[in-house]
């Protein structure tokens, strides 16, 4: 096979990217590990910047997500025995995020690679990356016993944490930084009405929680576990009274609480992989940073990677100038880094930490009166909340 750009990975990065692309007459090819089930499957990111929502409708796949996503122009902090409001409206010169579910943003990114014949091939095995310092790389990948090589200009490693992109940077060239926290979020979906309007972070001496939703009729909640938590140790019933222990006793008061309908544990870690660049291979997404979703940076970090390899790719098949792929990474990691800032303030802020000393308590007391006493530093949130610019 030949194409101009080959993706390596099915997920929103690399979706998103193959449809700006092919909308630009770029063709590219996608290749994905496992099936699009599997890839719907999974239940992750529900807050999306402003900056994401707009390439999405730049994308042709806005339609759904301002039909069904919510407008959210605010949250909650819930903290020594008081709710403050972050008005992330005003805090943010008038803009706002859209609550709308990664799982359904991925399924209208599937939906437009059909509509527009795109190409992407499931259950690709043993993908393999070559001569990506040459001006011929190429990928190979298995499917049964059949083994198809893929030529093409560039390769676009978007294949989340554990994909084989950034393992195929050599150890020499790639700089890895990472921060490991002792402590997972157990989230539990339920088909109940949200308990709260807007979303609420709460900070409690039992531990970290989160009322999220997806829609009118379907709840995410989240609450910190120690790292050596199975979710098999956690009943239902288990998860909604230490959540509600967790919560103000009025919004604990009016929870509906229901079956879990997907109940898991994610480990929060803070990472970034240093370059993002490589030869002909560029790296976007979880394939190159992760960050504790705190923050709700996770998804909306890749999205100024698509932005920028959009934009370079457009300008170099268009105008023959290669200056925003040679700029790329250390473009794209300016922005990666300040949302890892953001995640590990908000991670640090609202979490308690086994380790943590009395002085550390009073510190994280302070951030929160500092926050709601400082219009400057409701700003700072809000603006990064809402996405820095990209
Ligand atoms: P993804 O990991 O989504 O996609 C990569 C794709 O590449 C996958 O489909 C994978 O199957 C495929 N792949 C892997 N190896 C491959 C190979 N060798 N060959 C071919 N394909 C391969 N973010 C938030 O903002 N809020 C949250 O609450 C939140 N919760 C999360 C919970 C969990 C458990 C996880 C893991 C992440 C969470 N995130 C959250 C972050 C998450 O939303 C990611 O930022 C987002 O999925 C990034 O998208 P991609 O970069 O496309 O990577
Ligand atoms: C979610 O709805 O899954 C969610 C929302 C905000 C976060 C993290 C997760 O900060």
């Amino acid at each position: 096979m030949k194409t101009s750009v080959c993706i390596i990975g099915g997920g929103p990065s690399g979706l998103l990217l193959s449809q700006l692309l092919h909308l630009k007459g770029i063709d590219n090819v996608v290749l994905e590990r496992q099936s699009r089930e599997y890839v719907l499957g999974r239940i992750r990111a529900g807050v999306l910047e402003h900056g994401f929502a707009k390439l999405m409708r730049e994308a042709q796949c806005g339609e759904r997500m301002d039909r069904e996503g919510e407008i959210h122009e605010g949250f909650f902090i819930s903290h020594d025995g008081r709710m403050d409001r972050v008005d992330l409206h005003k805090y943010s010169g008038g803009s706002s995020v859209v609550v709308y579910g990664q799982t359904e943003l991925t399924r209208d990114l599937y939906d437009a690679r059909d509509r527009m014949k795109g190409t992407v091939i499931h259950n690709a095995e043993d993908v393999a990356l070559h001569d990506l310092t040459s001006a011929r790389p190429s990928v190979t990948f298995r499917q049964g016993d059949e083994v198809t090589r893929i030529d093409c200009d560039f390769i676009i490693g978007a294949d989340g944490f554990h994909g084989v992109s950034r393992k195929s940077i050599p150890r020499t060239v790639l700089r890895e930084y990472e921060k490991v926290y002792p402590f997972g979020w157990l989230g539990v979906l339920s088909r109940t009405k949200p308990v709260s309007p807007e979303l609420i972070y709460a900070k409690h001496e039992r531990g970290f929680a989160l009322c999220s939703l997806r829609s009118q009729v379907l709840s995410r909640y989240y609450i910190q576990v120690p790292l050596a938590d199975k979710v098999e140790d956690w009943s239902d019933e288990a998860f909604w009274a230490e959540l509600q222990r967790r919560l103000p006793a009025e919004v604990s008061a009016r929870m509906i609480t229901g079956p879990s309908i997907e109940k898991s544990i994610a480990p929060l870690r803070s990472f970034v992989a240093e370059p993002m660049r490589y030869g002909n291979l560029f790296l976007a997404g979880d394939a190159a940073h992760i960050v504790p979703p705190t923050g709700a940076r996770g998804l909306n970090s890749a999205a100024s990677d698509i932005y920028y390899l959009y934009h370079a790719m457009l300008a170099h098949y268009q105008r023959g100038d290669s200056s925003g792929l040679e700029g790329y990474s250390a473009k794209a990691l300016a922005r990666v880094w300040k949302a890892q800032r953001f995640s590990w303030w908000m991670t640090t802020m609202l979490h308690t930490f086994p380790d943590s000393i009395e002085y550390d308590k009073k510190l994280q007391e302070t951030d929160l009166a500092y926050l709601f006493s400082s219009e400057a530093a409701q700003r700072s949130l809000a603006e990064n909340y809402v996405g820095l610019p990209f």
